[in-house]
């Protein structure tokens, strides 16, 4: 029997439409693999060179020039064609080259072009090339995993999603004996050149080592990477040198597509508030993007709410003749009170139901909360580093967390100048529910940040909204608009005057046309109250059926369904944008190794315009470095780029969301994106943020 069953199965499988349906791939995969990105105009050379370009400045800190003496002096280099016929120069440009590349940190779409991109131009350069792919990260520089990369394998991912081919991991080279394993691994492999594709993380990797490498001849360049979009370099004269990182568009784009559908989905049931998280760690470039992209309700920007003065608290404290120091900075409460508003707005126009975006690290924006973040960091940090055992395995459980932290307030009681954790902080972390205080003190990534995606920020905004909602429906105030033509028709048809009943059910019932019901009337008992007591009602009688329906209709039920975005963006295709960014940025690359850089990021000029003004060049990565606070320690970092909240971007949004919020009667104002393709006159060309902070761009800030 189980035999002959197989045998079926066999068959089946063999079968032609089977065998068809269950094919990986598909025709539109095929036509992607194949489509050819546009190339800059500068790589249909037979060859390139570098051009210094000396019109950009930077303030230079002094640690960076100490810790990166011999690459501090890089200067911005413009990718430009090869001088032909120059055989010294194209001799140069063509000799044969050992190059190894890695993704450091998050997927982000695009990365498998940058490597096309490389290989493309080392093979044109010299078919001896050689491209070796490190496996799973920058461990596999430390272990020295790696694969020698083919034609066939560039192929198989070309203008494909993820980091597939050769993976990637979070690891940092920044210990001196990870440094001594990567320079064995270079000098095992004969490796002239190391391209690491990653954050700012990264790249501040990338340019430590390119210091290190630099008499081993090994050459480093970086490449910009990550979704979250926030590697942003200008110069100190504000001069745009790489405007955004390959992969936000791509996420953003997928983001704002799934949001769009649950905007269509949300206005179509009429039930629900769908809560949608976006990726984007601490920077709130992608919820800005799938704003401006969707249009949904309510848009949270991190940046926004750090700047944040409660004009109310301070008149109310100035009547006193006091000012209220509580009214600078938001507070988690103060937040959820803000989307009560909305929500309560919608409500009265009779729209129970919406889209909220917020970005996975709006936390770090909430001034109580970012001190609970700054101050367990350092903690945390601390511990590992005079312990050989790490904090989370010292301490497993939450409640052993916890204990170890009553230690130090304890501590900071018998001595005063023990500062970190006190009784207060104690007191208030105490305070905040146990779930979110497990997330505030989740293990921190490789570099000591902060792991945003893990916390569930959306769960902790929306218990307070639910709460405050409770209250301001047990207030009459969160009520649900009727509309005049719906009551009346309810009450005509059941034989009752709706004139008799509107004055008496209704605040407004002399204009507007979506009724709100009486803040009084808030139960059945109430209404009845307020019936008998202008006498609609007798003695004995009970509220009628039909009245009592158009009560029960103003009393909103908040129905919620919660969304992540952030793997799914990440894994996506990528959009015909960041095919062409990613693919050129590889070519940049090897232009940079041939030209004989190091310490350069690989970029992009001109973005924000036409394919055809696109202007490679290498931007030197020491002179853009600070010192920063990580792991509880001063370090020499790259500036992760927030919104700017006086962006224009920015600006449009915030212009623009009183019309989102749509809280009045009429359709919302959502809009659809278009989808994600690679070929076809569909898809939008470049990130709207991108386009909109460019207004402007080319008449005012280039360099003299
Ligand atoms: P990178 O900064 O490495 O590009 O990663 C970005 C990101 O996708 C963030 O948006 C997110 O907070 C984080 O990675 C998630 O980290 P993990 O992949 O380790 O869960």
């Amino acid at each position: 029997m189980a035999e002959n069953q197989n045998s079926n199965e066999t068959e089946l499988l063999h079968h032609s439409e089977v065998r068809e349906v269950i094919r990986p791939d598909n025709e539109v995969l095929m036509e992607r693999r194949s489509s050819k990105p546009e190339i800059c105009r500068v790589f249909t050379a037979a060859s390139t060179g570098l051009k210094e370009d000396r019109r950009y400045r930077f303030e230079i800190d002094r640690e960076a020039r100490k810790q990166l003496p011999d690459i501090i002096g890089n200067t911005v280099q413009t990718v430009v064609a090869g001088a032909s016929p120059d055989p010294d120069s194209l001799k140069r440009y063509g000799r044969r080259r050992n190059i190894g590349i890695v993704f450091s940190g998050g997927p982000a779409p695009g990365g498998h072009n940058v490597i096309a991109g490389v290989w493309d131009a080392a093979h044109k350069a010299n078919p001896q090339n050689r491209l070796h792919g490190f496996i799973l990260g920058p461990d596999g520089i430390i272990e020295n995993e790696v694969v020698e990369l083919d034609q066939q394998r560039v192929d198989a991912y070309r203008n494909l999603g993820g980091f597939t081919m050769i993976k990637t991991g979070r690891t940092k080279i920044d210990t001196a004996e990870k440094m001594s394993l990567t320079r064995k691994t270079c000098k095992s492999l004969g490796l002239d050149a190391l391209v690491i594709v990653g954050g700012d993380d990264s790249n501040t990797n990338a340019a430590f080592l390119a210091q290190e490498l630099l008499e081993d001849g090994v050459q480093v360049i970086g490449v910009p990477k990550t979704i979250d979009g926030d590697i942003q370099v200008r110069d100190a004269g504000g001069n745009v040198l790489c405007a955004m990182s390959f992969g936000f568009h791509t996420a953003a784009r997928a983001f704002a597509g799934a949001i769009s559908n649950l905007c269509t989905d949300a206005s179509s049931d009429v039930k629900y508030w769908h809560i949608c998280k976006v990726m984007g760690r601490v920077a709130s470039h992608l919820a800005l993007e799938v704003a401006l992209q969707t249009h949904a309700n309510m848009t949270l920007i991190g940046e926004d709410l750090a700047d944040y003065i409660d004009q109310q608290r301070l008149e109310t404290a100035a009547g006193r003749s006091e000012t209220d120091f509580t009214a600078y900075g938001m507070t988690l409460r103060h937040l959820s009170r803000i989307i009560c508003d909305g929500i309560v707005r919608r409500a009265a126009a009779g729209k129970n139901y919406g889209v909220i975006v917020i970005p996975e690290g709006v936390l770090e924006f909430i001034n109580e909360i970012q001190m609970f973040i700054i101050k367990l960091n350092t903690i945390i940090a601390e511990y590992n580093a005079t312990r050989d055992i790490d904090f989370h395995g010292g301490f497993p459980l939450l409640e052993d967390k916890m204990e170890y932290l009553r230690r130090l307030a304890q501590r900071s009681r018998e001595d005063s100048s023990f500062t970190i954790w006190n009784t207060r902080d104690d007191d208030l972390f105490n305070d905040i529910p146990e779930f979110f205080r497990e997330g505030l003190l989740t293990e921190r990534d490789s570099h000591g940040n902060f792991q945003f995606s893990l916390v569930e920020t959306d769960k902790v905004l929306m218990e307070l909204v639910k709460d405050y909602l409770g209250i301001l429906k047990e207030q009459g105030v969160y009520r649900l608009g009727i509309h005049r033509p719906y009551y009346r028709k309810t009450l005509k048809a059941a034989g009752l005057d709706p004139e008799v009943y509107g004055s008496l059910l209704f605040e407004n019932y002399g204009d507007g046309d979506l009724l709100l019901r009486k803040p009084t009337i808030i139960s059945m008992k109430t209404l009845e109250q307020e019936l008998a007591k202008s006498e609609a009602l007798k003695n004995g009688e009970t509220v009628p059926a039909a009245v009592e329906k158009i009560f029960k209709k103003s009393m909103p039920g908040f129905k919620t369904q919660t969304h992540f975005y952030g793997y799914d963006g990440r894994g996506n295709d990528p959009t015909r944008f960041d095919c062409n960014y990613a693919y050129n940025l590889g070519l940049t690359v090897f232009s940079l190794i041939a030209g004989g850089a190091t310490g350069q990021m690989a970029a992009i000029k001109n973005l924000e315009l036409d394919f055809s003004e696109w202007e490679p060049i290498g931007v030197p990565i020491a002179p853009l470095m600070h010192l920063e606070e990580r792991k509880g320690r001063l370090a020499l970092v790259l500036e992760k780029s927030v919104v700017e909240v006086d962006s224009n971007a920015f600006r449009v949004v915030k212009a623009m969301r009183e019309k989102w919020l749509a809280a009045e009667p009429g359709d919302d104002d959502f809009r659809r994106p278009a989808p994600i393709q690679i070929s076809g006159g569909g898809e939008e060309d470049r990130p709207l943020t991108l386009k909109l902070n460019a207004i402007g761009l080319h008449e005012k800030d280039q360099p003299a």
